[in-house]
């Protein structure tokens, strides 16, 4: 899915010319070099993080500074610590500070358009990067990088749905949802629901945001377990969750991943040992690795190259014997 220009490096080259020679004339992007660019000649990249809420989002994060120092791109980040107060203010920020480019990874899907209006307006492109926004105007943002959540929820509604396709009583599931208005909560529980649909003995019992974070899935779990005296199955929307309800499920005197079946979404390394231990059942995945694309893309759009408008991320799922097979070699 990358682009295979052969011209990149020389429209690169030539829209530089250009923005020294023209468009820094109008202000249009000013970070101390007066060409839009860092005073070493770097293309400033404002990155605004979601938290540092679960595995995945540490591994994304590593991904992305490592890209950019790979990349020559001098990076500015911020993590918001979930909050899209905290992401619209850096955003601001990196506006103020006139920066080339500005990536984020939204917090919520809902209430983007003032910001990136105001990005637009400034002349400074945006990448969204894993999670979508709802903003109906698309010319807001340049691309958006990232996974296929309905695709991923659906995959761990199929899996069931085979897993339990000779049950004859009704298998109860309930569901920790990942943070609320995200994208990969709305998306992940939209997919599962439309895959498990299929076979009506499938019941979503109960439904509850646990925000992605290992304290909140464990203590949304608890309540699960109180109110519901027979759980079949757990569908947690990342491996993060389902982790910290392993110790409510075990706290409660049954065995994860036999008395529970359990599925999650990410496969970073810690879902993927309890996948291999047999606490997990399955997996699917969801790269954080996006930071050499993200570089990639800044570049292109710096240089005023067209991009594609979505690229999606390539994944796959786990069994446990799958996971066996690859814990070895994971990378995070
Ligand atoms: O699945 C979860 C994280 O947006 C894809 O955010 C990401 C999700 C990921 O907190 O673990």
């Amino acid at each position: 899915m990358k682009s295979t220009r052969k011209f990149g490096p020389v429209v690169a080259a030539l829209a530089a010319v250009l923005l020294t020679g023209g468009l820094a004339a109008c202000g249009n992007s000013d970070t101390g070099g007066g060409s839009g660019t860092a005073d070493d000649g770097k293309i400033v990249l404002g990155f605004s993080q979601v938290g540092a809420e679960s595995g995945w989002r540490t591994a994304n994060t590593t991904s992305v500074k490592d890209a950019a120092a790979e990349a020559g791109i001098e990076l500015k980040f911020d993590d918001a610590q979930q909050k899209q107060e905290n992401q619209i203010k850096a955003i601001r920020n990196y506006i103020q500070q006139k920066v080339d480019v500005i990536a984020f990874s939204p917090v919520v899907e809902s209430g983007w358009d003032t910001v990136l209006k105001e990005a637009k307006d400034a002349g400074i492109p945006v990448i969204l990067t894993d999670r979508a926004v709802d903003s109906a105007d698309k010319s807001l943002y340049k691309t958006f990088l990232g996974s296929d959540f309905v695709k991923e929820g659906k995959l761990s509604g199929e899996w069931l749905v085979e897993n339990k396709k000779s049950a004859t009583a009704e298998v109860n599931i309930v569901e920790l949802q990942g943070t609320t208005g995200s994208a990969p909560a709305n998306d992940r529980k939209k997919g599962f629901a439309e895959a498990i649909a299929a076979n009506p003995k499938l019941k979503i019992i109960a439904s509850q945001s646990g925000d992605f974070t290992r304290a909140g899935g464990k203590q949304v779990m608890e309540q699960f377990l109180n109110s519901n005296p027979k759980i079949d199955v757990l569908f947690a929307h990342n491996d993060d969750m389902g982790l910290g309800a392993l110790e409510a499920i075990t706290a409660a005197g049954k065995v994860p991943g036999k008395d529970i079946t359990i599925i999650t979404i990410d496969a970073v390394k810690d879902g993927m040992k309890a996948l291999a231990d047999g606490k997990f059942n399955f997996i699917a995945e969801c790269s954080p690795l996006l930071g050499p694309q993200l570089m990639d893309l800044a570049k292109k759009v710096h240089a005023g190259e067209e991009v594609p408008a979505r690229i999606e991320t390539e994944e796959t799922t786990f069994t446990q014997e799958q996971a066996k097979e690859a814990l070895p070699t994971r990378k995070y």
